[in-house]
């Protein structure tokens, strides 16, 4: 019986491609000469597509090579990255893999939070430039006596506020909705919350719904004492505003996982010293990244073996009506 065609639209984790390699005929796009003539040759025999925020978008231009397209699994718990509501037009499910990754993006924000707050990437600069043998490093901020809001009190967030307990500072969140079986002060508006606390943590979607839903207005409330912590999307921050921000003493820090136009970084924060900068690792470890590789195969082979997606988008929602293999 042949194999069901699957594409993939960049290199994912090895272990990914061994597996989708077994099951299926797996197409790599990343290797095309030309991608729309490869696409043009290859794209009706697709049935499936495996995706990541680091392979290019899948949208309607990729979706319309690709007519018999059913399932499009993608690496990673956010999903900005495919265009779902041209996905559910088309009747193709879109899968995530969330939940896999929630502690350890968890455990990466308190560290980012903690190197921000008392400086630990300058101390270790200040060591191996030779500084500590003509002065002691500078005291730090703390985070002792600080207050932390949370914008995006989901998933992740339930498990960055799980370990803010353990440090005992007190906590709210904002959101669209309040969730009442939650003991921690909400806020309606984040202007608000932003004015109540000296920490903001963002860890929302990306996408348009929360394009710089950090702006000038919220940094100033944020005020001179103030840090942030963007482990969600770049576009979620006007990054312009939070450079102007940390020049001018608006607000004191921030640790930033995510940019607006990754891998690129400007050049204004790179040159700061009151930011502590990654490149977007928060889900970055072996452990972690083979789960979430794992759940983006699991959701394809669930899917061609007719039991349905196992993580299916609320945009996409499942209605019992998967594919059978012929
Ligand atoms: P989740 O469980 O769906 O939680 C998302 C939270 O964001 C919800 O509490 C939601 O609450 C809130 N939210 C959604 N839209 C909002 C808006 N317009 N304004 C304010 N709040 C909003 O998702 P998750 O699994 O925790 O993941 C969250 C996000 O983290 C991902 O989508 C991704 O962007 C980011 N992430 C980044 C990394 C990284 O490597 N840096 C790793 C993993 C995830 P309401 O519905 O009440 O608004
Ligand atoms: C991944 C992420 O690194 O899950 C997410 O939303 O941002 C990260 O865990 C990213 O999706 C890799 O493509």
């Amino acid at each position: 019986m042949p194999k069901t065609d699957i594409l993939m639209t960049g290199r994912m984790l090895p272990s990914v491609i061994e597996s989708l390699d077994e099951t299926f005929t797996l197409h790599r796009m990343w290797e095309a000469p030309d991608r729309d003539t490869f696409l043009r040759e290859i794209g009706p025999r697709i049935r499936g597509i495996a995706t990541s925020t680091m392979g290019g978008r899948a949208d309607a231009a990729l979706l319309e090579f690709l007519p018999n397209a059913e399932i499009i699994a993608s690496f990673g718990v956010g999903y900005d990255n495919v265009d779902v509501q041209e996905a559910a037009k088309r009747g193709v499910i879109v899968t995530n893999t969330p939940d896999v990754l929630n502690d350890e993006v968890a455990d990466l924000t308190l560290g980012l939070l903690i190197a921000t707050l008392r400086r630990i990437p300058q101390a270790d600069r200040y060591l191996r430039a030779g500084e500590w043998l003509k002065a002691p490093f500078p005291l730090s901020p703390s985070l002792r006596g600080r207050k932390v809001g949370i914008i995006g009190l989901g998933r992740i967030g339930k498990a960055i506020a799980q370990r803010l307990e353990g440090f005992g500072v007190s906590i709210a969140y904002h959101g669209r909705n309040e969730q009442t079986e939650i003991a921690y002060r909400y806020y309606p508006t984040l202007i608000d919350m932003a004015g109540a606390v000296d920490v903001l943590i963002a860890i929302t979607p990306g996408g348009a719904a929360t394009k710089h839903l950090i702006n000038a207005d919220i940094l100033k409330a944020l005020g001179s004492n103030g840090v942030l912590i963007n482990v969600a999307r770049g576009s979620v921050v006007d990054e312009q505003a939070l450079i102007e921000a940390l020049r001018q003493g608006t607000i004191l820090a921030a640790g930033l996982d995510v940019f607006e136009s990754e891998p690129r970084v400007p050049r204004e924060l790179i040159g700061m010293d009151n930011v502590v900068l990654l490149p977007h690792v928060a889900s970055g470890s072996v452990h972690t990244r083979k789960a979430m590789g794992q759940l983006v195969v699991d959701n394809l082979i669930s899917w061609f073996e007719g039991k349905g997606p196992l993580t299916a988008v609320p945009e996409t929602p499942w209605h019992g009506r998967a594919a059978i293999r012929p």
